[in-house]
């Protein structure tokens, strides 16, 4: 099998999602240090346009949005999976919760100006204009990631006080083992009690607490660095492994081979362009050539993103 590339930044959330199962299936893997802002050259040549982070390489096919990761490495390295076959409606519909709403309400509490001061993504008044420059740039035509502090404020208190209650009776979310809920909400809290000025607030919240350092006792595995030319040259010089298949969707007419835009239906609406080559219930995944990168296979998960054929 192929090494795993993850295409991350420290102090990204979603990113530690992904590091922190990483971590708990001891795996090893190469990790590119993406910018925190555009431009980012050798990841738009992998995914085409699609920005956000974090992205997983496997030689020539590249995977977007931590769900869809999350749910890949699972099913490669099957052992203390963090899915339950019988509850994936329930599972389904509460990490996209975590990874949508809990995430913006999380985004408003860690960016609160209290905290500003002391988050590393604002070490100094330049870097932090440039990445608040960046942002609203990424988040154009988007309301998915804008709430009030007073409102977040109460939204976070009341899920904080319901994992307080439901850690003091069980180590995990998922109950005695962790399941995919644990690491959706993991990265959210880990976002914001980062923070040295916002860790103080935890002390209402010992389960929780204690909940935070079982996480990260899972570390992140072993990663070994290498570069984004690198990642592009490893892309290169593999052949895409996905396989075509086109499922008839009603209200959705796609074939194979249609050349077609992907993209979040939430905010980031960078789009990625090519041939569709599977469009099924779970996954779309479009092919592409790229100068550098050669032919790849660009995969997202259903939910979360639309697919439109384009008509020239
Ligand atoms: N639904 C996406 C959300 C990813 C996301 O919003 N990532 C943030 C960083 S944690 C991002 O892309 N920010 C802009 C950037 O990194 O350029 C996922 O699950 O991967």
């Amino acid at each position: 099998m192929n090494d795993l590339i993850l295409h991350q930044y420290a102090a990204s959330p979603f990113s530690e999602k992904v590091r922190c199962l990483l971590g708990y299936k001891q795996l090893s893997y190469h990790a590119v240090d993406i910018p925190v802002i555009m431009p980012k050259p050798n990841l738009m040549t992998l995914t085409g346009g699609y920005r956000k982070t974090p992205v997983l390489q496997i030689g020539a096919d590249i995977y977007c949005d931590s769900a869809l990761i999350c749910r890949l490495i699972d099913s490669l390295y099957a052992k203390n999976s963090v899915y339950v076959p019988s509850q994936m409606a329930t599972l389904g519909a509460a990490s996209h919760w975590i990874d949508t709403f809990l995430f913006k309400v999380s985004v408003a509490v860690a960016f609160q100006p209290k905290a500003l001061a002391s988050s590393d993504l604002f070490s100094d008044p330049a870097t932090a204009e440039a990445f608040m420059a960046d942002r609203a740039d990424f988040s154009k035509g988007s309301t998915a990631l804008g709430l009030d502090l007073s409102v977040a404020l109460a939204h976070w208190l009341m899920h904080m006080q319901r994992l307080e209650d439901q850690l003091s009776a069980a180590n995990f979310i998922g109950g005695a083992n962790p399941n995919i809920l644990d690491f959706s909400t993991y990265h959210c809290c880990w976002f914001v009690y980062k923070n040295e000025v916002l860790k103080s607030d935890l002390q209402g919240f010992p389960a929780l607490t204690q909940w935070m350092e079982r996480m990260a006792a899972f570390g992140h595995g072993n990663p070994a660095t290498i570069t984004g030319d690198t990642a592009v040259e490893i892309a290169r010089s593999n052949v895409c492994a996905a396989e075509a298949k086109v499922t008839a969707i009603a209200g959705e007419e796609l074939s194979l081979g249609d050349t077609v835009e992907v993209m979040p239906i939430d905010y980031g609406f960078q789009p990625t362009q090519g041939e569709l080559l599977v469009a099924s219930i779970e996954e779309l995944v479009v092919k592409r050539v790229d100068p550098r990168a050669g032919e790849v296979a660009v995969h997202f998960p259903r939910l979360g993103f639309q697919v439109k054929k384009v008509t020239e």
